[in-house]
Order: C-alpha cells, then structure tokens, then sequence
C-alpha cells in the first residue's frame, strides 16, 4: 500500500449536531514529513463531542474527529527520521517541532509550527488526505484518530514501545496526559500542598494521580455526581464534596474552610466557567494557583474580582498538561509499564468503529470514565 491511497471505514462528521456515519474514506499517502498511521484504538473524549456540537470556532465540516489515538506506522512520507513503518505510535494534537519559538522557549509545550493549518483542518501543505463520497474532507486537530487510517505531520506523532497495547496507549493521547501534567509539569505539585479537583472525570481523575505521585496533602475531588466519591477515592483523593449539597455557603467557602486559608492548587476539569471562578477563588492568598483544563464553548468569559489576583492568587492553564509529547509521552509510558501510573483503570466501555456513536452517547452519562473505540 506504500504511496497509494488506502479505502477504508471512518466516522465522517458531515455536519454539526448530526451523528458520525461510518463509510469509506480514502486516506492519501504521506508527503514529505507526513506519517500514515493504521490506528488500533482511540478513546472519545468531550473535546470531540464540543467540536461536533458546532460550539468549537474552530470546527468546520466534513470532518474526521477524534485526537486520541493509537496504531502502528503504515508508512512514512520524504524525510520522515522520527519513526518509521511497524512503529507503535500515539498520535500528538500537541506536536512537537522542537525548532519553532515555541518549542525553544522552555517555557511551553505549545508548538506553533503548524498550528494555523490544524487550527484550518488540512496538513501543513494547506490540502486535506481524506476524500469521501468525492469530497475533501477536514482534519481534526491534526490527528483525526476516528478513521483506520490517518496521515499526521511527522511531529505530531511518538513512538512508544509495543509493551503497552494500543488500547491503553490511546489514553494518553490526551485525558489521562493532560490531567497528569497538569498536576506534575504545569503546577507542579508540591509535598504536602492542598489541592482541590473540579470535575472527577477522566481528565480530573488523572489530576488527582499527578498530585498522589507529588505527594500532596489534601487531595479534595469537587462533583456534582456522588457516584464519583468512589472514582475520586481510588485515584487518591482524600476528600469529596458535592457543591450541591453544601447550605448557606459557595464551594470556595467551603474549600477556605477546609484548608485553613484555601487551596495552594486547584484544578478546574469541568469547562464550565462558573467553576472556574469558584476554583480560582479557593485559592490561598497570597500563593494560591488555579489551573483551567476544561473546554468552554465560543462566547464564555470568565471573570472574578481582580482583587483575588492582586491578593496573589494565580490563573493559569494548560494544554495537554503542559507535556511535550515527543520528549515526555515514552516516559510515561514506562511509568504505566512499572506500575507507576493508572491507564487500565480508566476503561469504562468499550465499542467498535461501527458503534461510535455509542460511545458519544455514553460519554454523556455519569458512569463512563473513557470508551474505547475499536477500529
Ligand atoms: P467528564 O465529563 O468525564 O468529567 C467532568 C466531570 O465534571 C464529571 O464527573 C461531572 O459530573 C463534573 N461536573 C460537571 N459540572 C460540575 C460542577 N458544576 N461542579 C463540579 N463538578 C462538575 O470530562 P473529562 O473527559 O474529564 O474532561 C473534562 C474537561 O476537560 C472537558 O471540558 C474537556 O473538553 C477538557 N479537556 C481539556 C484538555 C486540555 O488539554 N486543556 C484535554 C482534555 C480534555
Ligand atoms: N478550538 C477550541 C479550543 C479547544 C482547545 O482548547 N483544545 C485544547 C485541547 S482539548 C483536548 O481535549 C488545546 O490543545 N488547546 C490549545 C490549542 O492550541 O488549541 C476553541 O474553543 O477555539
Ligand atoms: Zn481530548
């Protein structure tokens, strides 16, 4: 199949709020600096759900959604050095070039190398790999992971070692990264700090790892859903509050309460904006820092009293963690190959390519922490 077009089954999104419908897509071969990848398995995550929506600014359709994936190198465009076909590979919407200002800053892992073309759904040379029913179709995030096969730019991909089985390296691709170095890269952590987690999900759940492997003191899980007292006390937290339940005070009351003073870190998982309010304000004075993860949609502001920030409070966020996936997905990997790091756990459902929409609808109920699709 080297340099020709493959056919095979993806979910196209033809339009917004419609379900995926799985048909043949037929996937280009890799240009210069371009990889084929024969994806395995990819979880959905909420940020594919938000963009389907028709929320996203950025989403524009037909497109192939899905940035959570995992496979092995079918084959590899001109000048392709980084992996080569038979590579096992975790797809990267965070990529990784290593030469752009971005990338030597040191202070970020935002890479902005081709982020205008991602931003636009189309490779780096401005053009689509996907054709359906005659049709250009859009790239997601520069990985669209829900088809058998995708092309990526030859930086927005790691090789990993085949130990870890692609349904579980898809994981961190994305929510399970993104709430562990948030918690480890970006705040890191300190020994014996307090924190607080808005949203015990998957990505909130993975925050509360990140906090157990820097050995936090507190570690209180914030959520509306008392089935996730269980989730949030098997990742190590050590503390759960439902806002819902608390009378005659806000959650950032009660947090101050708790913590003496407040929080040093606080997470919000939720992409709601009220939260992130609530968990900047539950900061300690003087030192306290929130870390916004959650996806809002178009239109939503945050705001609080800008005292709280002159009295020292700290608002920030974080893409992916703050992890730069060339450089850092294969040492968590070994992490989660010695025992070191929670991936299994995660796997609540599981579903094949032909049910994908399955997966969005359980996504929505309260009992799913990740589904993995199945190519
Ligand atoms: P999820 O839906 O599995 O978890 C969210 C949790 O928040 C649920 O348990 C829900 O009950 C809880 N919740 C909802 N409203 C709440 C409230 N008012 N107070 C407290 N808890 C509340 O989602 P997830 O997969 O963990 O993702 C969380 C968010 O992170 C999403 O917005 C997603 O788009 C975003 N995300 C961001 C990045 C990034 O790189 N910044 C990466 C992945 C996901
Ligand atoms: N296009 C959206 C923004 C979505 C967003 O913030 N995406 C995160 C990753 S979420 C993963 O589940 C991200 O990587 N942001 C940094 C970036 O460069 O996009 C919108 O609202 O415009
Ligand atoms: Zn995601």
């Amino acid at each position: 199949t080297v340099g020709q077009t493959i056919t095979c089954k993806a979910a196209i999104a033809w339009a917004a709020g419609e379900p995926l419908s799985v048909e043949d897509v037929e996937v280009a071969p890799p240009r210069a600096h371009e990889v084929r990848i024969q994806i395995h398995h990819t979880g959905v995550c909420h940020t594919d759900a938000y963009t389907l929506s028709g929320k996203d600014p950025e989403g524009a359709f037909p497109i192939v959604l899905g940035h959570e994936g995992a496979g092995i190198v079918e084959s590899v465009g001109e000048g392709v050095t980084s992996v080569k076909p038979g590579d096992y590979v975790v797809a990267l919407y965070t990529p990784e070039c290593r030469e752009c200002k971005f990338c030597k800053s040191g202070k970020t892992n935002l890479c902005g190398k081709i982020r205008a073309t991602q931003g636009k759904g189309v490779m780096p040379d401005g053009t689509s790999r996907f054709k359906a029913r005659g049709k250009d179709i859009l790239h997601f995030m520069g990985t669209s992971t829900f088809s058998q096969y995708t092309v990526v730019a030859d930086i927005s991909v790691v090789a990993v070692t085949p130990k870890i089985s692609t349904d579980r390296s898809c994981l961190l691709g994305c929510g399970i990264t993104t709430g562990y170095g948030a918690a480890v890269v970006t705040a890191k952590v300190e020994q014996g700090s307090n924190v607080a987690v808005f949203g015990a999900g998957c990505v909130g759940l993975s925050v509360m790892q990140g906090a157990v492997k820097n050995k936090a003191g507190m570690i209180i899980a914030v959520d509306v859903n008392d089935s996730k007292e269980a989730w949030a006390r098997k990742f190590g937290a050590t503390h759960f509050v439902n806002p819902t339940k608390l009378s005659g005070k806000t959650i950032q009351e009660h947090l101050i309460e708790m913590t003496d003073g407040g929080c040093d870190y606080t997470f919000d998982c939720t992409g709601n904006v009220g939260v992130m309010r609530a968990a900047l304000e539950a900061c300690h004075k003087g030192w306290g820092e929130s870390i916004v993860i959650g996806v809002a949609a178009a239109g939503q502001e945050i705001s609080t009293r800008p005292f709280q920030l002159v009295t020292g409070r700290v608002w920030k966020g974080c893409a992916f963690g703050g992890i730069k996936g060339r450089t850092q997905l294969p040492g968590l990997v070994d992490d989660y190959l010695n025992g070191e790091l929670k991936v299994d756990e995660f796997i609540t459902h599981r579903e094949p390519l032909s049910a994908i929409n399955t997966a969005f609808d359980q996504m929505k109920l309260g009992d799913c922490i990740r589904c993995v699709v199945d190519m």
